[in-house]
């Protein structure tokens, strides 16, 4: 495998008409997960991934299995439990604001344990894609996540780590601590500029990725949204910007597409700054679809797509 990856996925559900959910006629069921998101992402451009989880026996984690499959993911390692698939609704209001209600308190994905886990898959992978959101959504997927880069100290798998700070799953407080004493496990760390705010307690990304590589992060990738991203990436660091030539529909997502972009650069063996660039267009890309991940390009829409904006 190229990427495997572990995380939760859930049913989405989007009113329609958009606007408030008071006057919604009808939900329509997608799918989302920031791990499977990038996940997707990834299948579209050509790698071999693997997607590590727990469903619920039930038929929304069937309709959850059917749809990630259909990606071209591996679904071998996605555990059917007794407990519930989570849900949430997704309300997008004028200018890309949106809100997120999740129920997903007790679901199979935040009852998964490191018992559950083949290691040895793990293991074998090139990349290991984390997000912070499993160290957010209970105790035991904290814990099996920080067990995982324990073992995987002396192993050569490279952890991809996106912290994804979800301030309804958890204080900003736990998130900060809890976030970095997980960073000296990662290699490769891509964070948001309000995230890295959060974290260190400024704004300058310069400064930032000094403090991540102090911190222990061998390679820094800070999204600065419109303006692009700055980066420290084997060895190598400059900044990015942001051509934007995108409508923004829907803005969910967009930090999984940038991590397709960016990891995909790591397997192709591309330059530091073409990863990054990649990475920030596909981010832009995606937000003119509706759905965290349906406007992924495969790697020949890519190709077409970057010459036109380069042309
Ligand atoms: O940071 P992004 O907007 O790219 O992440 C979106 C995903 O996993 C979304 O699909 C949702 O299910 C989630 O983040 C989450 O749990 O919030
Ligand atoms: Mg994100």
């Amino acid at each position: 495998m190229d990427v495997v990856s572990i995380g939760e996925t859930m049913v989405a559900l989007i009113n329609e008409p958009r606007g408030y959910i008071r006057h919604a006629e009808s939900f329509k069921p997608h799918i989302a997960g920031a791990e499977s998101n990038t996940l997707i992402g990834l299948s579209r451009l050509g790698h071999q991934v693997s997607w590590i989880s727990a469903l619920g026996s039930d038929e929304l984690g069937e309709l959850i299995l059917r749809a990630v499959r259909a990606e071209g993911v591996d679904t071998s390692q996605v555990r059917r439990t007794e407990y519930r698939t989570g849900i949430f609704f997704k309300e997008i209001l004028p200018n890309s604001n949106v809100s997120v209600t999740y129920y997903r308190e007790g679901s199979a994905a935040s009852r998964m344990t490191g018992a559950d886990l083949d290691f040895e898959q793990i293991r074998k992978a090139k990349v290991l894609y984390l997000t912070g959101i499993t160290l957010a959504i209970s105790d035991s997927a904290r814990k099996m996540l920080f067990e995982i880069v324990d073992r995987l100290k002396d192993e050569h798998v490279r952890v991809v780590f996106d912290p994804n700070i979800r301030l309804k799953l958890w204080s900003a407080e736990e998130a900060r601590s809890t976030i970095l004493r997980f960073l000296p496990y990662v290699d490769d760390l891509i964070i948001g500029k309000a995230e890295a705010a959060l974290l260190l307690g400024h704004h300058d990304p310069v400064r930032a990725i000094e403090d991540f590589k102090n911190i222990g992060c061998k390679n820094v990738v800070i999204k600065l949204g419109k303006e692009g991203a700055a980066y420290f990436v084997n060895g190598e660091s400059g900044r990015v910007s942001n051509p934007q030539i995108f409508e923004e529909i829907d803005p969910v997502g967009a930090g999984d597409a940038f991590s397709s972009g960016y990891v995909s650069g790591i397997l192709n063996g591309k330059p530091p700054e073409q990863s990054v660039k990649e990475a920030c267009f596909l981010g832009g890309y995606i937000t003119q679809f509706t759905g965290d991940y349906e406007g992924f390009p495969s790697r020949k829409q890519l190709s077409v797509l970057l010459k036109t904006i380069n042309s």
